[in-house]
């Protein structure tokens, strides 16, 4: 066998809160590594998902894409925290990917945003996402809208969700990769350690289950991770919460509600992991969670942010 040519880079993808960037990581690399919810803000910390890509025989490359918490005007700590490492990852990517909500109008906020991004890089590919919810006559309207306004490397038209113009996207960007030899293992899909992972999951069913400012004051953590002699893993994690009122709303009328987001999770992470799980959640009551460095240190945030 000939010698086959190797490139491989970072791609970032960045956008406003909720515009797809965790469901389209999860396309790309093809398995669930992010999590997802129909609210802003899901997204704490960045996460590489890994995505090899054949262009020719004699030519392969490896895109590790970054997903990014929303980038908005954060006022807490956690939530600068946020934004600040979606902007930090920005100066190490070779290329910059901007997810836009279709949907959405480019208003003052995300104008900012966006300018502030070409600042930082030239060369900004922009991606249209969730044309399915759009009909096609809006669609050219709003294209010419937005492609007016900046000098956008390139633009694509997608749907993270059902899958439509991401091989196109991929394409574009494997072939835009500098020559490097891989920086991840091929059968590699993420930097996520399966604890955190695990976390993030159990946070996923909460911010889906739970109302109003709740799911923006809980955080999760997997204290144990034992594997059984039957192969079977007990997971325990803990739920922090910021105020004691919250305990009630999390546990639900006679437990139905916690017993209900712990299915949920239970059931995912034994479809991920391929094994059955054993999970265990509890409460507990931390009145400054938000203001302890280790819960940052963990997922990879500056505390200082
Ligand atoms: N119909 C449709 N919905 C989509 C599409 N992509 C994402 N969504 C939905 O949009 C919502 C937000 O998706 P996320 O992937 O969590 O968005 P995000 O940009 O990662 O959000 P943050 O992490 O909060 O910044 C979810 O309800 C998704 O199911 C799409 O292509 N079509
Ligand atoms: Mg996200």
């Amino acid at each position: 066998m000939g010698k086959i040519d190797l490139k491989s880079g970072f791609v970032n993808l960045v956008g406003i809160p909720n515009s797809g960037k965790s469901t389209l990581i999860n396309k790309l690399v093809g398995r669930k590594i992010s999590i997802v919810s129909h609210k802003v803000q899901t997204t704490r910390f960045c996460i590489r998902g890994i995505c090899n890509y054949h262009l020719s025989t004699k030519l392969k490359a490896q895109i590790i894409f970054v997903d990014t918490p929303g980038i908005f005007f954060p006022k807490r700590r956690l939530e600068k925290a946020m934004v600040t490492a979606a902007w930090s990852e920005l100066n190490l990517s070779d290329k910059v990917v901007f997810i836009h909500d279709v949907l959405k109008k480019i208003d003052n906020d995300t104008k900012e945003i966006i300018e502030k991004i070409f600042e930082k890089k030239s060369d900004v590919i922009l991606v249209l996402n969730k044309i399915d919810l759009l009909p096609k006559e809006n669609l050219l309207k709003k294209i010419s809208e937005i492609k007016n306004l900046y000098n956008f490397e390139e633009t694509f038209l997608i749907s993270a969700k059902n899958g439509s113009g991401c091989n196109k996207l991929i394409e574009y960007l494997a072939k835009k990769m500098p020559p490097h030899s891989f920086f991840y293992d091929e059968n590699t899909i993420s930097d996520l350690p399966q604890s955190i992972l695990a976390s993030e999951i159990t946070r996923e069913k909460l911010f889906k289950n739970l109302n109003q400012e709740l799911p923006y004051n809980l955080t999760v953590e997997t204290e144990k991770w034992v594997i059984n002699t039957d192969e079977s893993v007990n997971i325990q994690q803990t739920i922090y919460i910021n105020k004691q009122s919250y305990k009630p709303i999390i546990i639900g009328k006679q437990g139905q509600n916690i017993k209900r987001i712990g299915t949920l999770a239970r059931k995912e992470l034994e479809n991920l992991l391929d094994c059955k799980i054993h999970l265990f959640l509890h409460i507990k009551f931390k009145k400054n969670w938000m203001d302890d460095p280790s819960k940052y240190l963990s997922i990879g945030l500056n505390y200082n942010a």
